[in-house]
């Protein structure tokens, strides 16, 4: 594309590893000299969308604004990294297009819900079953897979040094020299 930075998309359940797998990616980044941002729910749910609820429509404005956001940041010249649940099919086309077909990696953590539910690391998944949580992803709200991911990851078979190294694999190819 003439230029060096990109948005990378990751998709998948709460649990799923999307942090995890965004974090090494952004290090081994760092490491080479790329210039990196990272948006997640700890610095967008918490400010520009704070306010925002886990409704299908605030998820959609949520989404929508991280797109936005995340083309300003590419256009500034960084490799964007997004990692938040972005259940919707639409709503993940959306972003491509604004962002641009060429520049939008989409990677798709697909870690089943029965994993993501057995770690449940934050125990959200409980207070969800238990009714505590409402439009909770997976259990009481809906998650589309990706039918046509850039990258499909499997946490269950693959290690993490291993998803993000074919994450940058594909990255490479499309780096201008
Ligand atoms: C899903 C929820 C919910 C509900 C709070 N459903 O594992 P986490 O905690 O750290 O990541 C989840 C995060 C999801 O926010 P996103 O902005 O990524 O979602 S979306 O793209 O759908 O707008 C979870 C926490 O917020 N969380 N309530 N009801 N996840």
């Amino acid at each position: 594309n003439g230029h060096n930075s990109f948005v990378i998309w990751f998709t998948g359940l709460s649990g799923s590893g999307k942090s995890t797998i965004a974090n090494q990616l952004e290090k081994k980044l760092f490491d080479l000299g790329v210039k990196t941002y990272s948006l997640d729910g700890d610095n967008i749910r918490s400010g520009l969308n704070k306010g925002l609820s886990f409704t299908e429509e605030d998820r959609t404005e949520n989404n929508r604004r991280i797109a936005e956001v995340a083309k300003l940041f590419m256009d500034a010249g960084l490799v964007t990294i997004t990692a938040f649940i972005s259940p919707l099919a639409e709503d993940r086309e959306k972003a491509k297009e604004v962002i641009g077909d060429e520049d939008f990696i989409e990677v798709f953590v697909n870690t089943p819900l029965e994993v993501c539910e057995e770690r449940d690391v934050k125990g959200l998944y409980k207070k969800a079953r238990q009714g505590e949580i409402k439009n909770f992803t997976g259990i009481s709200s809906p998650y589309e897979a990706p039918v046509n991911p850039d990258i499909e990851i499997k946490t269950e078979n693959e290690s993490i040094e291993e998803s993000v190294e074919r994450i940058f694999q594909v990255l490479k190819g499309k780096l201008a020299y």
